[in-house]
């Protein structure tokens, strides 16, 4: 039922200064994401979350895909049994959406289906201009359970997000960043760089600020406008009552780095 056997690992990780790298490696099956993968992510993303010195995850995955979706041999004989019981998804893919801390996806290749769900759940997308995103689960009588159908539309509008699920279609790096589903468009060859570079920037800044900024964004999609702004004003209150502000803004005045203890 999960297609691997318990030994196996499906991803490495690595501490780059306050960063957690994390790089999906099953490159036989261009990175299908069974349950022992997911598995495995979901507990490198909760042990960077709790490691005091990490500040913001990457994920990563190979030149030739990021991740090419949900492992269709492992599901092709599931029944709604196994699916509806097993709460496929449920059980082991949304532990991202736990993590408070800002999570990058460096993506070259193919980015489909689960794939591109996981990159959606992301934070922030930094694409390789060899990356390709696709929901094509309609070619497979499915749909995108990971989040695509909610995720997609708020990312990129309705109408491309119909057009993707509907038709399978597959967009490159340029027109993703075009329709505002990936935050920038990289040489291949510089993408993990240029992913950590812009992690180790972040991960400079108060880590409580990072978590309250990007609650704050995530709120807009869930509130509305007035209970988010409401929430923002709080937000901006609670800092007052940590030290890093403090440092951040006496720092300015007195024209020097600041030193931020995180807290
Ligand atoms: N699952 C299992 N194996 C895969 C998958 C996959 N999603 N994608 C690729 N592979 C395997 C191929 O079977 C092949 O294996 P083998 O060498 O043993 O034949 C190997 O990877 C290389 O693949 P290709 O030979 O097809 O390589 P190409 O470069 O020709 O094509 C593609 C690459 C375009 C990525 C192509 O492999 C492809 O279309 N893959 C399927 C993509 C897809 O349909 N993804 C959606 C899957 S459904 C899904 O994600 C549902 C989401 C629901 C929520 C997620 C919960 C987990």
């Amino acid at each position: 039922m999960t297609g691997s056997t318990d030994s196996e690992v499906f991803i490495r990780t690595e501490k780059r200064g306050r960063v957690g790298l994390i790089t999906l490696d099953r490159p036989k099956q261009m990175n299908a994401l069974n349950d022992a993968l997911m598995d495995q992510l979901g507990a490198a993303l909760m042990t960077f979350e709790q490691d005091d010195q990490t500040g913001v995850i990457v994920i990563t995955g190979s030149q030739r895909a990021f991740a090419a979706g949900a492992d269709i041999a492992v599901m092709a004989d599931w029944s709604f049994a196994d699916v509806y019981c097993g709460n496929f998804i449920t059980r082991n893919w949304e532990t991202i959406r736990q993590v408070r801390k800002p999570v990058i996806a460096a993506v070259a290749g193919y980015a489909m289906g689960g794939g591109c769900e996981l990159a959606l759940a992301c934070d922030i997308i930094v694409a390789a201009e060899s990356a390709r995103f696709a929901l094509p689960e309609v070619k497979l009588a499915l749909l995108p359970g990971a989040g695509g159908t909610q995720r997609l539309p708020r990312a990129i509008g309705k109408a491309k997000a119909m057009d993707m699920c509907l038709s399978a279609r597959m967009l490159t790096a340029q027109e993703a960043d075009l329709y505002g589903l990936v935050s920038r468009v990289v040489p291949d060859d510089e993408l993990l760089e240029q992913s950590l570079k812009l992690a180790t920037t972040i991960a400079e800044f108060s880590l409580p600020a990072l978590m309250a900024i990007k609650t704050a964004v995530n709120r807009s999609y869930e509130a509305p406008l007035s209970e988010g702004l409401l929430f923002e004003r709080h937000a901006l209150y609670e800092r007052f009552a940590c030290e890093d502000s403090r440092e951040g803004m006496h720092a300015f005045l007195e024209k020097r780095e600041p030193d931020f203890k995180h807290c």
